[in-house]
């Protein structure tokens, strides 16, 4: 550290100089996460100093994630459902599937996933000492449920399905993996993190959530398509009281229990999820997913046109090309399997699609 202190107007120059040196967004297609709604970053503002690692201290706050958490429940057709704010999908996930695993308590646990899961998982069973258990993709790099039964034994502690992949943006048979679950009575977590805020908002969404009898937790991120500040995870469970596994004693907090895994934990982005979540309303959503979903379409429809066909046709709004170059300046990303990958999140407005399909143009002249 400095001996003394730096002037802050030196020190701001810095800083900026610093943030010039990111990207912004306009030129990149290879996110999940977006510039924050406008209300989302003055709701932050507010909440800039509240803990609710410790939420007597900051009740309005608290009472706030109780807030977001009936409203994110409700959209998964379980208003009563159990949760709170995490940091992201990465600890949802975890939590979920330590939920699981104290719930069945065996020797050598393991968790059946889809080839197509979210390296979070890969932590998560490192964390808790899962196996994890690949169930591979079908011809839409969907989990195939061929062979599914035959991956689960009496060691399992957990299925997942994920709704709105991370590479391809495809939404898992979710309703018959239901099916599966209750029939062999195994925890099924649903991984929503993208596509949770996506399905629900669709033309015709596929039951994906709590109305699914089988479904005992979901992620789903506001700082993903919520438009939230980062960090904004939720993680919801049909059974509140299955968090009590994971409590442990906080004798000098203003609570004596906590379920999470993060102590101090920040109230400003759970205000601001909130924000974008009262403000917008089912309607606003709803157009806002429109237009995503619409660019992704144009998108595909224009690449196409260029010679660079779709990998797949998607559930939510990532595209995929089989496509060897990507023309200078703009951040896309690949797929495991090499396909060029393009998330259509709000930022990526009809204005950047038609720019990069120009872009792309010039490239094959
Ligand atoms: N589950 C799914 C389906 C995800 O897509 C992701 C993240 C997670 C869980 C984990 O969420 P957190 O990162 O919030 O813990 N998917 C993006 C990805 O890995 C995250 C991301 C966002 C990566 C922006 C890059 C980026 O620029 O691609």
């Amino acid at each position: 550290m400095r001996e003394v202190g730096c002037p802050e107007e030196d020190l701001f120059s810095f800083l900026s100089s610093k943030r010039r040196e990111d990207l912004g967004y306009r030129h990149i297609l290879s996110s999940m996460c977006t510039p924050p709604h406008p209300v989302a970053a003055r709701a932050h503002a507010l909440f800039l100093e509240t803990n609710l690692g410790d939420p007597g201290l900051f009740p309005g706050t608290a009472a706030l994630e109780e807030l977001l958490v009936r409203r994110l429940g409700a959209l998964m057709h379980h208003p009563g459902a159990g949760g709170y704010a995490t940091s992201g999908g990465t600890e949802s996930n975890i939590q979920a599937l330590r939920i699981a695993k104290k719930q069945k308590p065996v020797k050598f646990p393991n968790v059946v996933v889809p080839a197509s899961s979210h390296f979070s998982f890969q932590k998560a069973g490192d964390i808790l000492g899962l196996e994890i258990r690949t169930a591979p993709l079908d011809a839409r790099f969907r989990m195939d449920m061929e062979g599914l039964d035959d991956l689960i034994d009496q060691n399992t502690v957990a299925l997942v399905g994920i709704v709105g992949t991370t590479e391809y943006g495809m939404v898992d048979p979710v309703a018959a993996l239901s099916d599966v679950a209750l029939d062999r009575d195994v925890f099924l977590h649903v991984d929503a993190a993208f596509g949770g805020m996506v399905v629900p908002f669709l033309d015709r969404p596929v039951p994906f959530d709590f109305q699914l009898p089988g479904v005992d937790s979901i992620s789903v991120d506001p700082h993903k398509m919520g438009m939230s500040t980062i960090p904004a995870g939720c993680l919801l469970v049909r059974d509140p009281d299955s968090f009590a596994c994971l409590n442990v004693d906080t004798p000098y907090l203003t609570v004596k229990r906590e379920c999470t895994l993060a102590g101090t934990r920040p109230g400003a982005p759970v205000a601001a999820a909130f924000a974008v979540l009262e403000y917008l309303g089912m309607d606003g959503m709803r157009a806002v997913v429109a237009g995503c979903m619409e660019n992704a379409r144009r998108l595909i429809e224009g690449m196409e046109t260029l010679g660079c066909p779709r990998a797949v046709t998607p559930d939510v709004n990532v595209a995929t090309f089989s496509c060897e170059r990507a023309p200078a300046g703009w951040r896309v990303s690949r797929t495991r399997n090499g396909h060029m990958r393009i998330v259509c999140m709000p930022h990526v407005t009809r204005d950047v699609v038609e720019k990069f399909l120009e872009d792309m143009g010039n490239l094959n002249a």
